[in-house]
């Protein structure tokens, strides 16, 4: 039987299990990134473990998410950063140079090869053949010091593309269908794998796109074959010795095979509050548009912001919209500044913010009160933009180019325009000048620290029971903005203390208080979820924090899958109900007792839990390697690796 291309990455970079759907396997991490929001604390875990160097072949620290810089503490992190990244062997790219997925597509990305980053859409480099995963800032340090990486050897789907996009329909709309058939939920431990005839129609960069924004639907990863497409885009970058071919076997076996014909699909966008929550832009023709947003990994490469300028060129914003743009990385202004669409773009009307994730993570450019905001970027989710009662609508650069001059959501097709034909360059902008080397002496390196910078913290043992309080019951679809938000918050990444003061902010402000309460109680906090519980971002402070704040154990009726690693990370219990039914006993306030938890787990036998205020009792589930159990007794890695040494 064939193999598909990603059980081959696969199993060259197997160094614990075997290469068998559903187990647990380790793999050895070729390249690593972070930002700087889950940087900072990564880098913090990596300097404790006492390493002089990393063990990785190549490791990027990117500055690109805090770069507003509003008080000292963003740009104290950032010399942090710089001065651990000269010291330990790791390139940083400095901030002004573009959004680490952007610019690692760009400069480093080698199909063939394993990437892992704190950050959620690092499988944007599956776009170029990579097996990229996002992971915990944690484990992204462990890859560093290098240690394997573990992961559920995953089912892979195939998704199998053929025919064409049709003017004014573009991958972005590709990967809005995809949501649209999967949804946000319920793809935890698979692969996306691309194949077919369609692929050959799309460049890298499109690809990456929706590679990027597979992470919505929660899978593994994404990746397509490493073809002439890619050999080209590299050949482009003066990177041509990275390209290597890379396809799966014809005979390969999938777990499921998906096809979509590229002709058919029209343009879509996800309508508040979830990137799964698919519309044709025809149905939402017509609702008035206040902000329209270009930019974000998902859509910033050379050729999308070139539709927009190509678009928009002769032409004015609508006076309602406030029309922004954040290039992915300093190659694309430098390039669309020589080819003259900047300026195109300046005539226009644009705010042209820094090449930076910005707007994206909400640390800036919130829209009005009850907006609408159009944005090319992947998450919607309630209150991220900085508005609560805005209404964020994700869409295609094409799409964004039509209300940018109509004011209205308005199907691009109907533009009467003549569709921009991009053709990708033969040779990008070239220029590294950002990226700094790390130093050849390292030994001479000061680590600068900041005053917001603080130890990581640690968590005590498990205990051998939990005596509890439901200290919230979030719904269902919960995702990491909604447990501990980023934008304005986000420069407390590296002060633990003070960032947990605004755990579940956007969905209940009290959360902070009674939590406090609790743990100054002596008891334990416990958190219970619905569906999909930690969706999105892989913040490993969504678990630090709460760890923190004394949550020993989080039952929900399912998990994503960096979530659940970060909980376990950090001694947290991933718990779920074995009959979803009891989800609905459940109350804040409520006593959880979880008799015996310490001794059930270490010998893997079923936890019960009783609800001693509703007078309820019953069995729940825990799926933990034996490697996962040490750790969650141990109350989390660095606990178990302080043990250990
Ligand atoms: C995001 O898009 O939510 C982020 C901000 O990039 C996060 C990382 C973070 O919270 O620092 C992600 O996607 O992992
Ligand atoms: Fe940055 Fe937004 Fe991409 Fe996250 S999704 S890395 S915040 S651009």
């Amino acid at each position: 039987m064939g193999k598909t291309l990603t059980q081959k990455i696969l199993e060259k970079q197997l160094v614990v299990g075997q290469y068998e759907q559903g187990k647990e396997i380790g793999i050895r991490i070729d390249q690593t990134l972070t930002q700087d929001a889950t940087g900072t604390m990564a880098y913090l875990q990596f300097e404790a473990m006492g390493l002089n160097r990393v063990k990785t072949d190549l490791s990027v620290s990117y500055v690109d998410h805090n770069t507003i810089q509003i008080g000292f503490e963003n740009a104290d992190d950032h010399r942090y950063l710089q001065t651990v990244a000269a010291k330990y062997g790791i390139y940083y790219s400095r901030a002004g140079n573009g959004i680490c997925h952007q610019v690692h597509l760009e400069r480093f990305g080698k199909p063939g090869t394993t990437l892992l980053g704190s950050d959620s859409h690092t499988p944007t480099g599956g776009g170029i053949g990579q097996i990229a995963i996002g992971a915990g800032g944690l484990d992204v340090a462990l890859a560093m010091a290098g240690e394997p990486f573990y992961l559920t050897c995953p089912r892979v789907i195939k998704i199998n593309l053929t025919g064409r996009l049709q003017p004014w329909v573009s991958s972005k709309d590709v990967i809005l269908k995809i949501l649209d058939l999967f949804t946000t939920k319920g793809n935890v431990g698979c692969v996306f794998e691309y194949g077919g005839p369609g692929i050959e129609t799309l460049t890298v960069p499109e690809r990456a796109t929706i590679t990027n924004m597979g992470a919505e639907c929660g899978v593994t990863t994404s990746i397509f074959p490493s073809d002439d497409e890619t050999r080209k885009f590299l050949a482009a970058q003066s990177r041509e010795n990275d390209w290597q071919e890379l396809s799966a076997d014809p005979d390969a076996e999938y777990f499921k095979i998906v096809d979509i014909n590229l002709s058919e699909l029209v343009p879509l966008a996800s309508t508040p509050h979830s990137p799964g929550n698919i519309s044709t832009v025809k149905e939402l023709e017509g609702l008035e548009v206040n902000q329209v947003c270009v930019g974000s990994c998902t859509n910033s490469s050379f050729r999308d912001l070139m539709v927009v300028a190509e678009s928009l060129k002769g032409k004015r914003v609508h006076p309602h919209v406030s029309f922004v743009l954040a290039p992915g990385s300093r190659q694309v202004v430098n390039m669309l500044a020589r080819n003259g669409s900047l300026a195109d773009l300046i005539e226009c009307g644009v705010r042209l913010v820094e090449n930076a994730c910005g707007f994206c993570i909400g640390n800036s450019q919130s829209p009005q009160s009850n907006a609408v905001s159009l944005r090319t970027s992947n998450r919607n989710f309630l209150g991220r933009s900085g508005t609560k009662d805005a209404n964020v609508y994700l869409v295609s650069p094409e799409t964004a180019a039509a209300a940018i001059l109509t004011g209205k959501i308005t199907d691009p097709r109907d533009m009467k325009m003549p569709y921009p034909n991009v053709e990708m360059p033969d040779k990008f902008a070239v220029d590294d000048s950002m990226i700094l080397p790390p130093s050849d002496n390292p030994d001479n390196i000061e680590i600068y620290r900041g005053p917001n910078i603080g130890e990581p913290p640690t968590n005590d043992a498990m205990p051998e029971s939990i005596n509890g309080i439901v200290t919230i019951v979030a719904g269902d679809y919960t995702t990491t903005d909604h447990i501990i938000p980023a934008g304005s918050r986000m420069k407390y990444r590296s002060n633990v203390p003070k960032y947990s003061e605004f755990l579940f902010e956007v969905v209940d402000p009290d959360f902070y208080h009674r939590a406090r309460e609790i743990k100054e109680s002596g008891r334990q906090n416990v958190i219970v979820g619905g569906v999909s519980y930690g969706q999105g971002s892989s913040r490993e402070h969504a678990a630090l924090c709460p760890m923190y704040m004394g949550v020993r154990a989080v039952l929900a009726k399912s998990f994503e899958r960096i979530h659940t690693a970060n909980l376990i990370n950090f001694g947290i219990v991933p718990l779920t109900f074995k009959n979803e039914a009891d989800f609905a006993t459940i109350q804040q306030g409520n006593n959880l007792e979880i008799p015996d938890i310490r001794e059930k787990i270490a010998h893997g036998k079923p936890l019960q839990v009783k609800n001693t205020t509703q007078g309820v009792e019953y069995e729940v589930e825990y799926d933990l390697s034996e490697r996962a159990s040490e750790i969650v007794l141990a109350g989390g890695m660095l606990s178990l690796i302080k043990n250990k040494a």
